[in-house]
């Protein structure tokens, strides 16, 4: 059942607290509250005032609104963001904006989306596009998986064969997806995204998905001879080489120059799928690789394979694959590490849908809008309980896909589904509450030329 009239419930993520005044609306002029955002005012009738009398977080707010205007407060400028991202939704169509109050703050401080630009490029201007998409659900990191066995796509100073020639077709042999990203288009990128209060997340990914490289520079072979490119979906066959001096000399300079390039605090380093590096030189590669995130500056993260090595403190272990439950994460746990939940049974925007979706994979089986939903990440893995978790992410990885359309279509509805697991607290969600508000963003993304699936489990207008 679709309601009638607006209700100060009707946000996603569902906000913590909702105290809605029924009797009592203010109407604002449709663009007054997207023009809010470039210019906050501490006067007229919608005041924003930095404040950190309400114990709300750094990324908290509270927004009042009365039948003479809105006042909305934070203890942080992000907090103010978030809290202009609510009074958005609030006034899409009409500008009416339901009375009342509501206290937000976010369950998990990491809110993460994963974008793959190695299997399919996506430039600087899309992936701002897509930020611009992805703030509207309060999402805070961007993670930019940057290379892989198709592609390269990071410029390296000193290592230019790297995006000439490994910044290749990515999958499919239709070339539709080569380019890299220069480090001007990727400081944009992190510009633009941190003025919106998102963190930009570069993944190296090694020891393996690493055959681009190796197109790049046979002397990282075992053998030193030359590779062929490869642009087909197979993982696990490449693989730098634990026992050779060349592989840290170029490890290092790369993870330096991702590090100066990034103001965020993560260094992701990939760490997946290793099936031809042997258990013994994984973990003596990432004995030296592990630690050089700290080195300059940053925080490691990795996928949960990672575990199986001795990890650095303050490395952060993100965990994917549904089929290694219970293997060493609550270990890492165990030893102080934090975790990132990004089930690809849950969270993989790259799953199919349902059997009629044209693209996508389905490895991790079919993953409809309530299966992105209906999901605790604290009642997950044993041993990984909430207090372990950092956050939690939904990658999107491209070998299926070939335009802005086909993100757009893979991303929504189910990236509101991930949203409100990482933003609201697992007391305060509900699937037919969040079937019912995700029903009037249909009609919100036809507006603004946003691809998405009509999922049949939502009642769309
Ligand atoms: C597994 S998820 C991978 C990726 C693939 C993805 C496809 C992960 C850490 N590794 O290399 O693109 O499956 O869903």
């Amino acid at each position: 059942m679709r309601p009638q009239t607006k209700r100060l419930a009707d946000v996603i993520p569902a906000p913590a607290l909702v105290v809605p005044e029924p009797a009592v609306s203010f109407t604002v002029a449709p663009d007054a509250v997207a023009a809010l955002a470039a210019a906050p005012r501490a006067d007229g009738p919608i005041r924003l005032a930095l404040t950190d009398a309400d114990g709300l977080g750094p990324e908290g707010y509270r927004l009042e609104i009365t039948a003479t205007g809105v006042t909305l407060r934070a203890a942080a400028p992000a907090g103010l963001f978030w809290g202009v991202q609510t009074l958005r939704q609030l006034a899409a169509g009409d500008g009416v904006l339901p009375g009342g109050v509501i206290e937000d703050r976010p369950r998990f401080a990491y809110r993460g989306a994963m974008l793959d630009l190695a299997r399919h490029f996506f430039t600087a201007a899309e992936i701002r596009a897509h930020i611009d998409l992805l703030v509207q659900f309060k999402i805070n990191h961007l993670h930019l998986h940057l290379t892989d066995d198709q592609g390269w796509r990071l410029e390296i100073p000193g290592w230019p064969r790297l995006t000439e020639v490994g910044g290749g077709p990515g999958t499919g042999c239709d070339g539709a997806g080569p380019g890299f990203l220069t480090l001007a288009d990727y400081a944009e990128v992190v510009a633009y995204a941190a003025e919106r209060f998102v963190t930009v997340v570069p993944e190296i990914d090694m020891p393996g998905h690493v055959n681009a490289a190796l197109v790049a520079y046979p002397e990282l072979t075992a053998d030193g001879q030359p590779v062929a490119p490869r642009t087909d979906a197979e993982v696990g066959y490449s693989s730098l080489v634990a026992g050779k001096e060349e592989t840290y000399a170029f490890v290092e300079t790369v993870l330096k120059t991702v590090a100066d390039a990034t103001p965020g605090p993560y260094l992701h380093i990939g760490g997946d799928e290793c099936l031809s590096t042997t258990a013994e030189d994984y973990r003596a590669f990432l004995s030296r690789v592990l630690p050089l995130p700290a080195k300059y500056g940053k925080r490691a993260i990795g996928w949960h394979e990672i575990a199986a090595a001795d990890l650095p403190e303050g490395t952060v272990v993100q965990y994917w694959r549904p089929q290694d439950e219970g293997t060493n994460v609550a270990a890492a746990v165990a030893a102080g590490h934090q975790v990132i939940m990004a089930p690809a049974d849950r969270t993989y925007l790259d799953m199919k849908y349902d059997e009629t979706t044209p693209i996508g994979l389905d490895w991790a089986g079919l993953v409809p809008v309530r299966r992105a939903y209906d999901w605790d990440p604290a009642d997950r893995l044993p041993g990984v309980p909430e207090t372990a978790l950092l956050g939690v992410a939904a990658p999107l990885w491209s070998e299926t896909l070939r335009s802005v359309a086909d993100l757009q279509y893979l991303t929504f509805p189910r990236l509101p589904a991930v949203a409100e697991v990482s933003w609201t607290p697992q007391a305060g969600r509900d699937w037919d509450s969040f079937a019912e508000r995700l029903a009037a963003f249909g009609p919100r993304w036809d507006a603004a030329g946003v691809t998405w699936f009509r999922a049949p489990e939502i009642d769309w207008p």
